[in-house]
């Protein structure tokens, strides 16, 4: 199909929508709007309703743009929203552009709003006019057409490990936490991070000696659903799969591997997930852990997989991350899967949980990161709240995830 790019010099009436396809498109507004609507690419990245007169500050450190933002666009110097931005042109009259299909971009410059397809093909976007409900749902029936949506009406009640624990879990602890839950309402147990050896290392650590299915029927055994964390796209550096695939990894154009931002064990890179030997890994992966007896999986640092590379297939960045959750989500099962560190619109209908937010924190807002990094998207209860509020309307698509809710007298902030 040949490109097409769009200049539009109307725009909808009130209540009206179009479909229009283009590889890019440009509208004229009629002023400057009020504000911009912004949708941040990952669960993490910022999504909020923006001042237009306020200029985008890129995240200071390059560790936390690649873990927290889509760092092909980090240092644009003006707003670009991923797949759906919108405008308040006045009260109660929003206009929203929403790509309806992988990669598309939406960026306000001054009165031109411009949307594009980062790989350059032509599909289809929807232009509407409304309320920001009214604007909302519309893009959301689409989304469903297109892309589906979860198996799950409601979202299972989830303990997390995670929040109290952190890294410091054990086989002793989490019994005596599975064990103190007695008959509260919880539907899943989730062990979180730190049960493994490392990212890529999808083993039991030396704090499991029983094995992580033998974990599974413990929890099982409370007549709950067995939940683990794993971040099947990233590795750790000091693994032998490092060194034993070096074709594995995502690279850069010069052949250096892709740094994926900081976890808490330090720099992590990114897997090629085009690559035939990656995809057979990770479905044997997956089945791993439904075989051990876990039948919700966290998935984490997804995002990760659609970071910017050089690929063994040669396809755009968010294809190749539908791609390998394709597989994931078949390897699965029935198993529920919780989509983390994700790229919002490339999960849809392949994931049954998606977190919408940034980490909460037992603090309001972690000024050094959050204002001095220029980070919005670092842990912390204001930042969790924020842009979980301005995902709700995703919520016919998918579970959504703002992230926990815990309880602490001590060491707490707030
Ligand atoms: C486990 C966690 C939890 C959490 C996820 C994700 O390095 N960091 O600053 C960092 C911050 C947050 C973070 C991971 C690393 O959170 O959202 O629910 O599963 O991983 O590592």
């Amino acid at each position: 199909m040949p490109t097409q790019q769009l200049n539009l010099d109307f725009l909808p009436e009130a209540s009206a929508s179009q479909i229009i396809g283009a590889s890019s498109l440009r509208l004229g507004l009629p002023q400057l709007p009020k504000r911009f609507f912004r949708h941040g690419w990952q669960s993490w990245t910022l999504t909020t309703w923006l001042d237009p007169a306020d200029p985008p500050l890129p995240v200071r450190s390059p560790e936390f743009r690649a873990r927290d933002e889509d760092p092909a666009y980090a240092f644009a110097k003006n707003h670009i929203a991923a797949w759906v931005g919108a405008v308040e042109l006045g009260e109660d009259d929003i206009l929203l552009i929403g790509a309806l299909d992988l990669s598309g971009r939406v960026e306000l410059d001054g009165e031109t709003l411009k949307a594009f397809y980062e790989d350059g093909h032509q599909a289809n976007w929807l232009i509407a006019r409304g309320k920001e409900p009214e604007v909302f749902s519309k893009y959301v029936d689409l989304l469903e057409k297109e892309f589906g949506k979860t198996r799950f009406e409601k979202a299972p009640r989830v303990w997390c490990s995670w929040y109290s624990l952190y890294k410091w879990i054990n086989e002793g602890i989490l019994l005596k936490a599975l064990n103190g839950l007695g008959d509260l309402p919880f539907d899943v147990f989730q062990i979180d991070d730190g049960w493994q050896d490392e990212s890529g290392h999808w083993k039991a650590g030396k704090n499991f000696p029983s094995g992580m299915a033998a974990f599974a029927d413990k929890i099982k055994g409370t007549g709950r659903l067995a939940g683990i964390w794993l971040s099947p796209f990233i590795v750790t550096p000091n693994l032998e799969l490092f060194s034993e695939h070096p074709n594995w990894l995502l690279r850069d154009e010069e052949g250096s591997p892709i740094k994926t931002g900081l976890n808490w064990t330090g720099q992590t890179y990114g897997l090629d997930i085009t690559h035939p030997e990656v995809l057979d890994w990770l479905a044997e992966l997956i089945h791993k852990m439904v075989d051990w007896g876990y039948d919700y999986l966290k998935l984490d640092f997804l995002y990760a997989g659609a970071a910017i590379g050089k690929r063994y297939k040669d396809i755009p960045r968010e294809v190749a991350y539908r791609n390998a959750q394709q597989i994931i989500r078949e390897a699965a099962g029935d198993a529920y899967i919780l989509a983390c560190g994700a790229p919002i619109i490339p999960s849809l209908g392949l994931c049954d949980g998606l977190r919408v937010g940034p980490d909460v924190a037992p603090y309001w807002l972690n000024k050094p990161l959050a204002v001095w990094l220029n980070n919005p998207n670092d842990p912390s209860t204001q930042n969790a709240i924020r842009t979980s509020l301005h995902r709700l309307w995703l919520r016919t698509l998918v579970n959504i995830d703002p992230d926990v809710l815990y309880f602490r007298s001590r060491h707490n902030a707030l």
